[in-house]
């Protein structure tokens, strides 16, 4: 399975860089997939003309395959759906919500198409509508989450269906790879180690946030909005969890959290940003370039399966 991952995609080392809003770039996509992983770009809520510019720009910066990520909430869902087949995207992954409608067009176009899932069900309903694999993604994860942990849910997801299950959520080291791969992952999905990376756009001031947060440092803000997002703890999630313990309308809410990632991504600004970021942050301790970052991961590994077979 881990072999037919890479061999379907064409790519050396079995792991995904996260489709993250805001983050996932031209640049870093092209480093992921120059260093031998799955680069991608996210859609997010960006204009459908600057993510057509996103992907013409990475297909400069690397002949290896890259993948977008459409962010199913999103209003430019129906026309980034279109943009991928135009563009001869290789890969596409979806987030937050169920991408049945485009299925069909993605396979007739040759499209791999890899939805995020959180639970059970909506696998084997997206196994069943001809997908050819799902990254099975932990609340463990930053950005918008879902109920499961990743422990909880990957194992329950790789026995549920026959394709390549990619995990997510809490893994930043070998250590994590080999929990994936025991829990019968094919491959791994990585995000917030990446926001430490030198590739990765993001203010400096992000990066450091990373850097310095500790095992507890993250909070799920938005439970209340059905919007549930993992974030670095500061003013701004404070504020937002004191509103929702208040049962503030989700007006009010949504209005706080307007334009937040954008701050965090593009001026720094980490006490009014939404600086979101995965619980494994308190392990991701250093800046690092993409590729000694999965060389590093995959060393670690190497070294755990020795270990296994000793
Ligand atoms: O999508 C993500 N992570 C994201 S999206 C995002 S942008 C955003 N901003 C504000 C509010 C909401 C989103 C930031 N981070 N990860 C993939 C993911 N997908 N996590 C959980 C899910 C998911 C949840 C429920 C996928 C499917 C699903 O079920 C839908 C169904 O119909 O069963």
């Amino acid at each position: 399975m881990k072999k037919d991952i890479c061999n379907l995609i064409g790519i050396k080392y079995p792991i995904f860089q996260g489709g993250m809003a805001w983050v996932s770039e031209s640049n870093l996509a092209a480093a992921v997939s120059n260093a031998g992983g799955l680069g991608i770009i996210a859609g997010a809520n960006a204009p459908a003309s600057h993510i057509r510019e996103e992907i013409r720009k990475t297909k400069k910066l690397t002949d290896k395959p890259f993948g977008l990520n459409i962010m199913l909430l999103s209003d430019n869902a129906d026309e980034l759906a279109d943009i991928a087949i135009e563009e001869g995207v290789k890969v596409i992954t979806t987030g937050a919500g169920n991408p049945g409608k485009y299925i069909e067009k993605w396979k007739n176009a040759g499209i791999i198409v890899i939805p995020v899932v959180a639970s059970v069900a909506l696998a084997k309903r997206m196994e069943r509508s001809g997908v050819d694999a799902v990254i099975a993604e932990g609340c463990e994860s930053g950005g918008h989450v879902g109920k499961l942990t990743t422990m909880v849910l990957l194992p329950q997801v790789c026995d549920a269906v026959n394709i390549p299950v990619i995990g997510a959520g809490g893994i930043a080291d070998g250590r994590g790879i080999a929990a994936a791969f025991t829990l019968g992952a094919s491959a791994v999905q990585v995000g917030t180690r990446f926001l430490a990376s030198e590739e990765c756009q993001i203010h400096q001031n992000y990066k450091n946030a990373v850097v310095k947060a500790k095992d507890i440092d993250t909070v799920v803000t938005g439970r209340s909005t059905g919007h549930p997002v993992q974030v670095i703890k500061n003013k701004l999630a404070k504020e937002y969890l004191k509103l929702e313990n208040n049962n503030v309308n989700i007006e009010e809410l949504e209005e706080l959290g307007k334009g937040a990632l954008k701050k965090a991504v593009i001026d720094g600004d980490i006490d009014n940003g939404s600086l979101m970021a995965g619980q494994i942050s308190g392990m991701v301790n250093k800046i690092q370039s993409v590729k000694e970052i999965i060389e590093e991961m995959f060393s670690e590994y190497d070294n755990i399966k020795c270990n296994f077979n000793s």
